[in-house]
């Protein structure tokens, strides 16, 4: 009986001497979305070919090891899709979870994974209906994780200790992929094929090394504790669709859209985004209908659109995207309709975030 006693004291004792560091370590909660970070193929020599969101989060976790010395790490399933097939309702879904989260006191931290396509948005939608100084970190991988020189488990890895760590705190809505930190308000995925996908035009906010975070600038937009939209009022967004400007564009797409229930119209449009002359009569007609015009860039580093510069956007009453790109134009303009349909406060809306 003795020895039995004496080796349940040595246990509690062992307990005890551990608990202080877990219990000293941030809570970082993942929540699992999907997408290649996610992936699995069959053939470690295919970093190509290979099945998005198969990888459970669990599995994600107990594949890196080290993460327990950074943080208490514990993980939920709330999809698992290809980012490509996200939608309004699956952003209101997370955008609520993660709010949800970031009130408990046992979470320092939350990081989503998810698949790249679509990732950009998300981490936009997050910076701006999420009220918590709290670091979220929006991450990816352009690899599987069953391919030679895979990205996802150093990504991720970046990801809890970004969300664990103080001085992300305060900082928007991050993405941290290839090293980099970024905001969730710039970054976009600019390529599909390089693990150096992800690049903000304005440049990097900083990088995280060996789990240090070095920042360089920091974020001049509103978001999450400055701004005026939270998902705790927002069920469902406006519905706003992307129209695509090129050589020889006719207004069909835009009135198509419109027709099926858009009250926006992002036009991707070309270099300054600019509208074809022969386009402009319909688009007219459109806002004369209450539908509003959005004016963005598809250059692909980033457009810088302002106001009566190659259109007449105070005559027309349309707004300007200003540096956004069209996907991004779509997720401002379709939380910021939960609230007004007035172009001016619109306008106003896209200089602020
Ligand atoms: N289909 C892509 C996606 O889920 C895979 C990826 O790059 O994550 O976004």
């Amino acid at each position: 009986m003795n020895r039995f006693l004496v080796r349940c004291a040595l246990i509690v004792a062992a307990f005890c001497q551990a608990l202080p560091a877990f219990a000293d370590k941030p809570g970082v909660v993942i929540l699992a979305t999907g997408g290649t970070i996610a992936g699995a193929g069959a053939d470690v020599a295919k970093s190509a070919t290979y099945q998005a969101a198969k990888v459970p989060v669990d599995k994600l976790i107990a594949g890196i090891p080290t993460l327990a010395d950074v943080a208490r790490v514990r993980g939920e399933q709330v999809f698992q899709i290809a980012s490509e097939s996200f939608t309004n309702e699956h952003l209101i879904t997370l955008g609520k979870r993660v709010a949800a989260l970031a009130k408990q006191a046992d979470v320092d931290g939350i990081v989503v994974t998810h698949g790249t396509d679509t990732l950009e948005e998300t981490a936009y939608f997050l910076n701006l209906v999420v009220h918590t100084d709290k670091p979220i970190v929006v991450v990816g991988s352009m690899r599987p994780g069953t391919a030679m020189s895979a990205d996802g488990m150093l990504n991720l890895s970046n990801a809890v200790s970004v969300a664990a760590s103080q001085d992300a705190r305060g900082k928007g809505v991050l993405v941290t992929m290839n090293d980099e930190l970024n905001s969730g308000r710039d970054v976009s995925k600019m390529i599909n094929i390089k693990t150096e996908a992800f690049k903000s035009p304005w440049g990097a906010l900083g990088m995280v090394v060996e789990g240090k975070n070095y920042w360089f600038r920091l974020p001049a937009k509103r978001h999450t504790v400055n701004s005026e939209f939270d998902i705790e009022k927002i069920d469902s967004l406006a519905p706003v669709e992307i129209a695509y400007g090129y050589g020889n564009v006719s207004d069909t797409a835009a009135k198509a859209l419109a027709d099926k229930g858009a009250k926006a119209i992002i036009l991707a449009g070309t270099g300054n985004g600019s509208v074809a002359a022969r386009v402009v009569p319909g688009l007219r007609d459109l806002r004369a209908k209450g539908v509003q015009i959005i004016r963005s860039s598809h250059v692909n580093a980033g457009g810088f659109v302002i106001r009566n510069a190659e259109q007449p956007d105070d005559q027309y009453d349309w707004v300007v995207a200003h540096d956004l790109n069209p996907q991004k134009a779509r997720i401002l303009a379709a939380v910021a309709m939960t609230k007004t349909s007035d172009s001016k406060e619109l306008q106003r809306i896209f200089w602020e975030y």
